[in-house]
């Protein structure tokens, strides 16, 4: 028995998330993890297509790949389920030590019903779309259809089975999203016989006591009855998040991934106010959350997909997503260089994973939501950062979940930022010299080199009383006393440059001393990681 017990080495765990005062962590392999991921085109989804999917990956120093597995493609013909594209993908996603985050596109992608089969999108009796007011045929799948649940849960089943079958002893896959970017464009819900009916239902308790909303007419009701203007995007929520929620149950029950649902954005910055046509209605908006929590518990979180560059709105989005009940994860964001200096925004706020879209070299530009690019030149911005994490990147997903990491982007108007910590703040400020103050000298009008654009990011980990490391690009940094330290005079003891080996292990390059601290720690245009000791007397 011993013998046939050694043959085999136990499996690693499940990758699962877990929560701790209020912040999340994504485990694999029994351990923090961040994702310091990319996603793939659209199209990129086929065994010959990855060819052009892993060189980028591997410019990009990510440690996960983002990829559609389509309805169309695993089940072309109803019942007949086809893995091969799974099979290769998984095979070459080891051979290029990455992990998977699968994206399920089937009944809903970017909200129509493009990649559910042609015996699903042709079949209008079987396979119901929505109705509007006037009886006309909407181009969006009906929530309502249960042989377009029965059919897609089947087939996400199988595709849970087979990866449960090939993965089980490796978890290479990590994650599952389900659906893409749900939700309907220009109708804001069904008015088919089913819906119709379920609309004059009283609200769900659940739904009544979880959701915040700035209209409540009613303890209870009916939808109109209690959430007036808000009540037909809320309904639609509701029943959007229902069918997910079904789906990714059963998945889980044949194999227990994490799971979650992304998000084309509301603006999170406009001031609240009944659905007119300006998002897709039904979607994990941020203002309906909660909505998805009750009605799709199998679902981990609600994620963001940032295709706004401004940084108020960027920041803004980050901070309705990030919450104690919704871990934060930014499966998708623009492709440009603007981008770039976000992910010390977001790897600081200890976010699971950060992947921009559209990462492979397959020929297709995703300007103007993201870079004109579509060579090496259009991964370098977030590739040169992903590499200075990688060595690090289980310390840092530890230290994000034990609360010790914090991060900040430039900001469009280029202003100071403040960042407090125990007992000490980092005064983050850009534009600024390598050497000396823009005061002296104010009859120079150059600016510092690589600064016409925003471009500076930095995150911090406080890995002890007075102990940080610190990763960024284009910022100057100073520290100060707060708290305990408040008031004290406080001068540096070590500024590090180096990095961490695959132990571990920190492994100092030079030590920052003279004019290299005297005006502030000053990062250059490429990302350096930092441990800096300071002290008080
Ligand atoms: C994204 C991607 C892909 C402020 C766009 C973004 C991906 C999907 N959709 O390349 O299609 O599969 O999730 C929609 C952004 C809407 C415009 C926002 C302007």
């Amino acid at each position: 028995a011993v013998a046939a017990a050694s043959v085999t080495a136990a499996a690693a765990p499940l990758p699962q998330l877990v929560q701790k005062d209020g912040r999340h962590a994504l485990m694999v392999d029994g351990a923090p993890f961040v994702m310091l991921g990319a996603q793939a085109h659209n199209s990129s989804n086929y065994p010959a297509a990855l060819k052009k999917v892993w060189p980028a990956i591997r410019d990009m120093h990510a440690n996960t790949l983002e990829i559609p597995v389509a309805w169309e493609q695993i089940e072309p013909v109803e019942g007949k389920f086809d893995f091969s594209y799974v099979d290769t993908l998984v095979a070459e996603a080891r051979k290029n030590k990455v992990r998977l985050v699968l994206l399920w596109f089937a009944t809903w992608k970017n909200t129509n019903p493009q990649y559910s089969p042609e015996w699903v999108k042709f079949d209008n009796q079987r396979f119901p779309r929505m109705l509007d007011k006037d009886g006309k045929v909407n181009y969006c799948m009906s929530p309502f259809g249960e042989e377009t649940l029965k059919a897609d849960k089947k087939a996400f089943v199988a595709l849970m089975a087979h990866i449960k079958k090939i993965d089980e002893a490796h978890r290479t896959v990590i994650m599952m999203q389900v659906q893409n970017e749900v939700g309907t464009y220009g109708l804001v819900r069904d008015y088919g016989a089913k819906a119709q009916a379920a609309f004059a239902q009283a609200v769900p308790q659940a739904v009544l006591e979880r959701q915040k909303s700035p209209v409540k007419l009613a303890a209870k009701g009916t939808w109109s009855e209690v959430y007036g203007d808000y009540a037909e995007q809320y309904f639609h929520t509701y029943a959007i998040a229902s069918y997910i929620g079904e789906v990714a149950r059963a998945g889980r029950a044949v194999y227990n991934l994490p799971m979650y649902v992304n998000n084309a954005l509301r603006d999170p910055l406009e001031p609240m106010a009944p659905w007119k046509g300006n998002f897709a209605s039904g979607g994990p908006t941020w203002d309906v959350i909660d909505i998805y929590k009750v009605a799709a518990p199998a679902i981990d979180l609600a994620a963001p997909d940032i295709y706004m560059p401004q940084s108020a709105k960027f920041t803004g989005t980050l901070d309705r997503f990030q919450r104690p009940d919704n871990a934060l994860m930014v499966p998708e964001l623009g492709n440009a260089a603007t981008y770039a200096r976000y992910t010390y925004q977001v790897l600081g706020r200890g976010a699971l994973g950060f992947a921009p879209f559209g990462i492979d070299y397959a020929d297709y530009s995703n300007f103007p939501l993201g870079s004109k690019l579509t060579d090496k030149t259009m991964v370098e911005p977030f590739g040169s950062i992903f590499a200075v994490f990688r060595p690090m990147e289980r310390q840092w997903a530890k230290w994000a979940f034990e609360g010790r990491t914090y991060g900040v982007a430039e900001s469009d108007e280029r202003s100071e930022q403040t960042i407090a910590m125990k007992n000490w703040t980092a005064t983050v400020s850009f534009r600024q010299w390598q050497f000396g103050e823009k005061a002296w000298n104010p009859e120079i009008k150059d600016e510092p080199a690589n600064t016409d654009k925003p471009g500076g990011g930095v995150a911090i980990a406080q890995i002890g009383d007075n102990e940080f490391i610190v990763v960024g690009q284009q910022v100057r940094l100073r520290l100060g006393g707060a708290g305990s330290n408040d008031g004290k005079p406080t001068m540096l003891a070590r500024v590090e440059e180096g990095s961490f080996d695959p132990s571990g292990t920190w492994i100092m390059e030079r030590n920052w001393n003279g004019d290299q601290v005297d005006y502030g720690i000053n990062l250059p245009a490429k990302p350096v990681v930092l441990k800096i000791r300071i002290g008080t007397y």
